[in-house]
């Protein structure tokens, strides 16, 4: 039987979203930001540790200004996973970010994974504490650009949402 699964990325404008997608897809990064306006949708197979082939279909949906409420129904639903991306550079991208997750666990029976992206432009150490010191959660902190965790954490999901 194949196996697939459906990731959303989902986040504000400009966090990294189509650069960590292009990074897991086709190992690329470009500095240049080109806004994404509704959702790309790509697929790719990864070989889980038990040797079962998993078509992983990565939305890279269009960020939101505000809320992630604002985000299309129709990326969300019959999604296995969704990973939501903030910018470290950028606290308004995780201020509100309790909520965010609040909403979304409360719709969506599915487990959110939380990226802190670009991490090449701050000091891990620090922004751990932080981070911490003002109650945000996450999962991995992340470089698009260098991609610094970016497989390991692709990995690491695959793996969680196919067992
Ligand atoms: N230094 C650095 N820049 C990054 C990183 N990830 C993305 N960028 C840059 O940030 C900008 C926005 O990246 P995108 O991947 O387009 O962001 P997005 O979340 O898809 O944006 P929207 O589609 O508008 O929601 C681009 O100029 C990227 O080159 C990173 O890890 N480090
Ligand atoms: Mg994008």
């Amino acid at each position: 039987m194949k196996l697939s699964k459906k990731v959303v990325l989902l986040g504000h404008f400009g966090v990294g979203k189509t650069s960590l997608f292009k990074r897991f897809i086709d190992n690329e990064f470009s500095e240049e930001y080109k806004v994404t306006l509704g959702v790309q949708i790509k697929k790719k197979v990864v070989i889980l540790p038990d040797g079962r082939e998993l078509s992983m279909i990565i939305w890279d949906a269009e960020g939101h200004s505000n809320s992630v409420e604002d985000t299309r129904k129709s990326y969300l639903l019959g999604s296995h996973a969704f990973i939501y991306v903030f910018d470290l550079t950028r606290e308004d991208t995780y201020i509100h970010l309790n909520k965010d997750l609040t909403y979304l666990k409360e719709n969506y029976k599915v487990p959110t994974k939380v990226l802190g992206n670009k991490l090449d432009l701050v000091n891990e150490k620090e922004m751990i504490a932080a981070l911490k010191s003002k109650d945000i959660p996450f999962d991995c902190l992340t470089s698009a650009k260098t991609n610094k965790n970016v497989q390991q954490f692709f990995s690491d999901l695959s793996i969680e949402i196919t067992t």
